[in-house]
């Protein structure tokens, strides 16, 4: 960069000058969870694979992926299979990471094939259980890490059509979600363990001869499964963190567009993609690339110091135990999340206008494990009753209160989701100048709630109940635009 500097040229200068900004804004990598960090207009650096927009996309699709808040998600394939034991030996990692944990070769993982047969498996009975749980979509597994593919995709040899199950599980999956209305989402990995192709970084010509193929196969496996399964309402891509992959931004941009050709109204996360300097989910000059930010995965963005998410769309993605995906035969290895602490997340990513989707790894041969089965039954009936408050929902521009997270439907109603009971019995709502409570009901029972007016712009909502027994929701009609006669004397300090 200094020689740079010494140049006489002014063009020169003045990219050194942005990409210094750059560095000093964005150190060497913008992460996924360093968002809305722009540089000012006019130091921007071209891109070619940069972001398409800079504001979120406002078009039906978009906002139904937006309106419908919760997903499930589901990690199944061979791993579930292996369930976090080899030879006699149990990994406390993820179960989808055994390959890589117990040192097994792909052709020695592959051999599960042979025991892929789930005979229990039913797509129907899948989506019965995903909508009692309320949720608007679900997030399926294509091809993980492994390689071993849920479709008989005909660009591999490790697909469920070379197992004596031989049944196409995208295929089930999508018809039986479809028929009940919920939305189908494409897992895809980049990384590849076992494609021969796959590179972690390009250290020569034939690496890179090697990865353009890897790059070409994963081209075919997608637009595969966009003509296989033309339903389906997103593409979500993992597995491309790695340097070959940075290196090659303008693939992720082609795909980007590609889908968008093959798809109209398709969502993609931003973890696809990658821009011309190799920046991953935000480009160089700070933009998210893809439709969401999909970078808090096993945590949530802060509800204060973090709250300029609210500027673009994102997913979080929570597992029940610690860090498990597919099935895992001990959940005793780590902690496990209650439904109340997933509701609370629920809760928590509405508040900050994001999307919540919780993971279940069901077993080799189909069934999900009785703690997944509560989990959707608990969360399910609290959804059924308490759902105004978290689909079509969105940041409420509140300050946060101890008590828990406000929502704000589309029509300005303000819903305060408790989770923490104060000793005081008041719930303390802070509201912006020139506007006002005008009614607090129990949103459960339609009950009135009493508010008090404490000081300026400050309310006491009183707790409706004594003990609730779960997190509740009281809704607030406001009235905005009032013209209050200020009783309150600032104090003269
Ligand atoms: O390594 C994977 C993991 O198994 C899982 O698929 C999650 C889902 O978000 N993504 C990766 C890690 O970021």
């Amino acid at each position: 960069p200094l020689l740079i500097f010494q140049t006489n040229s002014g063009f020169m200068r003045n990219n050194f000058v942005k990409i210094l900004v750059l560095f000093l804004l964005f150190g060497t990598g913008v992460s996924a969870q360093d968002p809305a960090k722009t540089l000012p207009a006019d130091l921007e650096i071209p891109l070619k694979y940069g972001a398409e927009r800079l504001e979120k996309r406002q078009d039906a699709s978009m906002r139904k992926f937006r309106d419908n808040r919760l997903g499930l998600f589901i990690h199944w394939g061979l791993y579930a299979i292996t369930s976090g034991e080899w030879n006699g030996k149990l990994y406390d990692g993820p179960s989808s990471f055994l390959l890589k944990s117990a040192n097994i070769t792909p052709k020695e993982w592959m051999k599960l094939m042979d025991r892929w047969n789930p005979t229990n498996f039913d797509a129907f009975r899948w989506a019965q259980m995903a909508k009692r749980m309320g949720v608007k979509y679900l997030k399926i597994t294509t091809k993980h890490h492994d390689g071993f593919c849920l479709w008989p995709s005909a660009y591999s040899k490790y697909t469920v059509a070379q197992t004596p199950g031989k049944r196409d599980i995208i295929g089930e999956l999508v018809k039986a979600f479809d028929a009940e209305g919920i939305d189908v989402h494409l897992y895809y990995s980049i990384l590849d363990w076992s494609h021969p192709d796959f590179r972690y970084s390009i250290k020569s010509k034939e690496d890179s001869i090697a990865f353009s193929r890897f790059l070409e196969f994963a081209e075919n496996q997608i637009k595969e499964l966009a003509t296989r399964y033309p339903t389906v309402k997103d593409f979500w891509f993992d597995g491309t963190w790695d340097a070959s992959f940075k290196e090659n931004g303008w693939w992720s941009a082609h795909i980007e567009k590609m889908l968008k050709e093959m798809i109209p109204g398709i969502t993609v996360n931003s973890r696809l993609r990658a821009d011309d300097y190799g920046k991953r989910h935000f480009d160089s000059n700070g933009h998210l690339m893809g439709d969401y930010e999909s970078g808090y995965e096993r945590r949530l963005p802060d509800p204060v110091k973090d709250v300029g998410i609210t500027r673009h769309d994102w997913e979080g993605y929570m597992t029940l135990p610690e860090n498990q995906w597919g099935y895992h035969k001990d959940w005793t290895l780590s902690y496990v999340k209650t439904p109340f602490e997933a509701i609370q997340r629920i809760a928590h990513a509405t508040s900050m206008g994001g999307n919540l989707v919780i993971n279940f790894g069901p077993k080799p041969e189909g069934d999900f494990r009785q703690e997944e089965l509560e989990m959707a039954d608990i969360v399910g009936k609290w959804m059924k009753k308490n759902g105004e408050c978290i689909y079509g929902c969105d940041y409420a521009g509140l300050a946060k209160q101890d008590w828990g997270y406000y929502t704000r439907s589309k029509d300005g109603t303000i819903y305060m989701i408790v989770f923490n009971i104060p000793y005081s019995g008041n719930l303390v709502v802070k509201m912006p100048k020139g506007t006002r409570i005008e009614k607090a009901i129990l949103l459960e029972k339609g009950r009135k709630v009493d508010i008090v007016e404490t000081s300026r712009d400050e309310y006491n909502v009183c707790m409706p109940v004594k003990d609730p027994g779960e997190p509740f929701v009281i809704k607030l009609q406001i009235e905005e635009n009032v013209d209050v006669e200020d009783k309150y004397w600032d104090a003269l300090t």
